[in-house]
């Protein structure tokens, strides 16, 4: 960070404030990964890219803005990343996962809602992330009430762009959202100034594909072998966070690589974790970095993550986007709408096809029990585990339901409650 100060300082951030922030992550990080027994060698580019999440990285990205390619912040997984890839841009997840900006964002929104909104709000505020000082724009949507009422007050102070994301899933809601991207793609083209070609609408989604299918690899690895986890789940929890930052070949490179060595320690027996630790899915909302606290407490007090069924997590990369014969462009948005409408975020009403999947995903795992984690004030995961518990508990299935802000406040209550649990499974 210290050699991009410049470039830092350029795009608005507020340098010595980042710089606190920055050493503050990196504390936490080493604290709670280097230590782990075992990680494979493949980490090293991922702890590499710990150490220029704020520096390297940011300034690759300042470089395609150079060039006029559009660079995209986002809170969510509905954001059509194949248009941005295709316009030759980037498009990364925005800091939305520490305490340290919450009062700040709290000047202007509401103490009760969401954390995650609060903090990326609060980055905003205080300037300190740069990946948001970097973006063209912030795309926003109609998923929550507290998200979609927050863009109103973030656009005095970024540019945001808002997709409507409906609530139900009729044929008249999947048409409106179908023009809903191909609007989107209308809004790349203003900013990067350029008309943007099916041909690299298709580049863009073959290469956001094979991210996908990286990181269902990674999935398959560390969660599908009972007897042998190649991997701890803090460490692919990580990976999969830093899939919403970097370079997008690089890093699906970085992560077949992984997956390779993987491989090898499933062939050779070797796993990180001893012989029946209990194997957990992590269920519920998305985990922003550096909101590793559940992964912390489980991993520490016995217990071994296989998989987050979260938005960092399974529901970002378990579909990809079928574009074999698509001539059109109607025909690609098409393509890309039937994808995005399998995300089964709690805002849908029914969200049925989330639970029935949950148990599918819990029995090809032969997982140990589930942890229901919902942050703070989102009321539609928070009301949605009733649903979710009571078909988990028809089947049998061990839960345990957490809901947590980013306060380190109740760190020691989540471990004893994780460790109550995992002796009781
Ligand atoms: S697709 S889960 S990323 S909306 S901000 S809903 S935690 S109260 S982030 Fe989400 Fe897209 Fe859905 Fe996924 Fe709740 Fe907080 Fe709202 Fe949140």
């Amino acid at each position: 960070v210290e050699q991009h100060k410049e470039l830092l300082g350029s795009i608005g951030v507020d340098v010595d404030r980042h710089a606190k922030m920055m050493a503050m992550g990196l504390d936490a990080y080493k604290a709670q990964f280097l230590g782990q027994p075992n990680r494979p060698k493949g980490m090293a580019y991922f702890d590499w890219f710990m150490s220029e999440i704020q520096g390297q990285r940011i300034a690759e990205i300042n470089q395609l803005r150079a060039e006029k390619k559009p660079a995209v912040g986002t809170f969510c997984i509905f954001v059509p990343e194949e248009i941005v890839v295709g316009a030759g841009g980037a498009c990364y997840g925005l800091c939305g996962g520490s305490n340290a900006t919450v009062a700040d964002a709290e000047t202007e929104l509401p103490r009760n809602i969401c954390p995650l909104i609060k903090s990326a709000h609060g980055f905003k505020l205080q300037r300190t992330c740069a990946y948001t000082q970097s973006s063209d724009f912030i795309y926003g949507e109609t998923t929550c009430e507290a998200k979609k009422k927050t863009w109103e007050i973030l656009a005095k102070h970024h540019p945001v762009h808002v997709m409507n994301i409906p609530h139900m899933k009729r044929e008249k809601d999947l048409k409106m959202w179908q023009e809903e991207i191909a609007e989107f793609k209308e809004h790349i083209e203003q900013v990067s100034e350029k008309k943007l070609s099916l041909a690299e609408m298709i580049e863009g989604v073959k290469k956001v594909n094979a991210k996908r299918s990286a990181l269902q690899r990674l999935d398959a690895l560390r969660g599908m072998n009972p007897d042998i986890m190649p991997i701890s789940g803090k460490d692919s929890l990580f990976i999969t966070q830093v899939g919403f930052m970097d370079d997008i070949e690089r890093y699906t490179q970085k992560v077949n690589e992984l997956c390779d060595e993987l491989e090898e320690r499933v062939r050779e027996g070797v796993s990180v974790f001893p012989a029946n630790t209990p194997r957990i899915m992590i269920l519920g909302t998305p985990l922003a970095p550096p909101n590793w606290k559940i992964h912390t407490a489980v991993e520490s007090t016995g217990g071994a993550i296989i998989n987050e069924e979260s938005c960092i997590g399974h529901r970002y990369y378990k579909d990809n986007v079928d574009v074999e014969g698509v001539t059109s462009e109607d025909e690609l948005y098409a393509r890309l709408m039937q994808r995005y409408s399998k995300i089964d975020c709690a805002c849908f009403t029914p969200n049925t096809g989330r639970t029935e999947k949950i148990v599918q995903m819990y029995k090809e795992r032969k997982a140990d029990g589930v942890i229901y984690y919902t942050l703070s004030f989102c009321h539609t995961y928070n009301v949605e585990a009733h649903l979710v518990t009571e078909a988990l508990a028809k089947e049998g299935i061990p839960c345990l339901v957490i809901e947590s802000d980013y306060s380190p406040e109740d760190a020691g209550q989540i471990k004893t409650r994780v460790e109550a649990f995992l002796e009781s499974i």
